[in-house]
């Protein structure tokens, strides 16, 4: 596939596949420097520059968790402050079935490299039409705050970087979401002191492995004319999961 530059990242070999996992266990996340090609970010530039106003800009905020408050904490409790996201994206219904997004995704040597590396038998597309592959757009001075992903890892990758700012910042391990410890003191701390706050430094062909469930992450406020465009290919590790409405309705102002 002329897409991955192979000769660099040999992802069907199972010795370079446990490395990378291993590299993933150690920090977190993973960057794979030089991972697409230059055709393939130059192609899907082309795609999807200019498309922001195609995008769905959600006018609402969130809080950490990406849930409705919780009426039995108080207004001030850190369950409950909400957060500021202004960001947009297109769906993957919108992402046209010629692009190189889609001959990625479908591979199934790039799935089974994914999933290797996050410790999974297989993984799996959404069975939804707008959860697979999304694409984001920071304009000047939008951003994606706080929050701790529903999925246990992301896979993406940055197209087009801002003039400045739109810095990737995270805190490793902040909770336990399968033994159901929120830490609330710890992502407050996180939040107002900036306590354990790290950042991710990534660059266009680079691939990113994250494993945003437990490691709360942000991506601060673009600077400049350039939007930043970064794309998500997001995977299940079972079969037929989609989104419920009401999370389709938060995320992309539609079902
Ligand atoms: O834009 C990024 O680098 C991260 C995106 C992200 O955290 C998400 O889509 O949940
Ligand atoms: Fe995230």
């Amino acid at each position: 596939m002329s897409w991955i530059d192979l000769a660099t990242h040999p992802i069907e070999d199972v010795g370079y596949r446990s490395a990378c996992a291993q590299r993933l266990d150690a920090a977190g996340a993973l960057v794979l420097e030089g991972f697409f090609t230059n055709a393939f970010v130059d192609r899907v530039l082309a795609e999807s520059a200019g498309r922001e106003l195609d995008g769905f800009f959600a006018s609402s905020t969130h809080n950490v968790w990406l849930t409705p408050p919780n009426e039995q904490l108080e207004d001030d409790h850190i369950y409950n402050r909400q957060i500021v996201s202004t960001k947009g994206l297109l769906a993957d219904d919108q992402v046209p079935a010629e692009s190189p997004l889609r001959a990625v995704y479908d591979s199934d040597i790039f799935r089974s490299f994914i999933a290797d590396v996050v410790g999974e038998a297989a993984v799996h597309p959404y069975a939804d039409a707008l959860s697979s592959v999304n694409v984001h757009f920071h304009r000047d001075g939008e951003e994606l705050g706080w929050h701790f992903d529903n999925s246990s890892f992301a896979v993406t990758t940055l197209i087009q970087p801002p003039e400045s700012g739109g810095v990737f910042e995270y805190v490793k391990d902040l909770r336990n979401a399968e033994a159901d410890d929120q830490n609330f003191s710890g992502v407050q701390a996180a939040i107002d002191t900036r306590t354990g706050v790290e950042t991710l430094e990534f660059s266009p062909t680079d691939l990113v492995l994250f494993r945003g469930r437990n490691s709360m992450h942000r991506v601060t406020p673009s600077r400049g004319n350039r939007t930043r465009i970064l794309v998500v290919l997001a995977f299940n590790t079972e079969p037929n999961i989609g989104l419920s409405d009401s999370a389709k309705e938060t995320f992309y102002g539609r079902t």
